[in-house]
């Protein structure tokens, strides 16, 4: 049995995948991978992954890229009826914020995120930030109501849905700008963020 992830721990869409082993408590190696870890571009790397990007697992041979598909993929293979949950609508809930979490939160935080902490400050264009920051606080509001009276966003279980905003939240929190309160979403964030599996894999500082 051997379980291998390549890609950098800074990458959210690595955290992600990362997130989901640790949680799990799966034996794995971890190669870093991407930016200036390079390896990406390897044509050993792109018969794994022809996007060249990371994350991408092996598992026993199987190569899985996509963080989400990762996500689901361990979930269903190792906590069916927990982080996978197997009611279908409680999957489809946890389903659809890995799906918001890509698609909405991840691009409306990204240009803030480059222009604050990831490109060098002379390539930094400060002008970028508020668009970003206005966008990221609506998506953040949705998420705020979502956690309104609930544990975790599909109820009481901490699932996959979980573990796909986690990281994006992370991030989103430690960016260096003025933040609206969000007591739900801080209250979530601080209970995730006390297992060992999100201090192992949610590093400070972000970059
Ligand atoms: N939709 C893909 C996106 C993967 C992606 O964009 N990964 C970024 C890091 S978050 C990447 O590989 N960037 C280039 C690099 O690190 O070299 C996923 O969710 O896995």
């Amino acid at each position: 049995m051997s379980l291998t992830v390549w890609g950098r721990l800074s990458s959210v869409n690595v955290q992600k995948a990362m997130l989901c082993v640790e949680w799990l408590g799966l034996t794995h190696e971890r190669i870093d991978a991407g930016l200036s870890y390079g390896l990406v571009d390897t044509p050993e790397y792109r018969a794994r992954n022809p996007n060249g990007l990371v994350p991408v697992i092996e598992d026993d041979g199987f190569v899985l890229w996509e963080s989400n598909a990762i996500v689901r993929y361990l979930a269903a293979k190792h906590a069916m009826g927990s982080l996978c949950p197997d009611d279908p609508r409680k999957r489809a809930d946890a389903d659809r914020w890995m799906d918001w979490q890509t698609t909405t939160l991840q691009p409306a935080m990204g240009p803030a995120f480059l222009h604050l902490v990831r490109l060098p400050p002379e390539k930094r264009d400060p002008s970028a930030v508020p668009a970003s920051r206005e966008r990221s606080e609506a998506c953040v509001a949705i998420l705020e109501a979502a956690l309104a009276g609930k544990r975790f966003v599909t109820g009481e279980a901490f699932t996959m849905g979980d573990v796909a905003l986690t990281p994006a939240v992370h991030r989103w929190l430690n960016l260096p700008l003025d933040h609206v309160a969000r007591p739900n979403v801080e209250r979530w964030y601080r209970e995730i963020m006390r297992r060992p599996a999100a201090q192992k894999v949610l590093q400070l500082p972000i970059t």
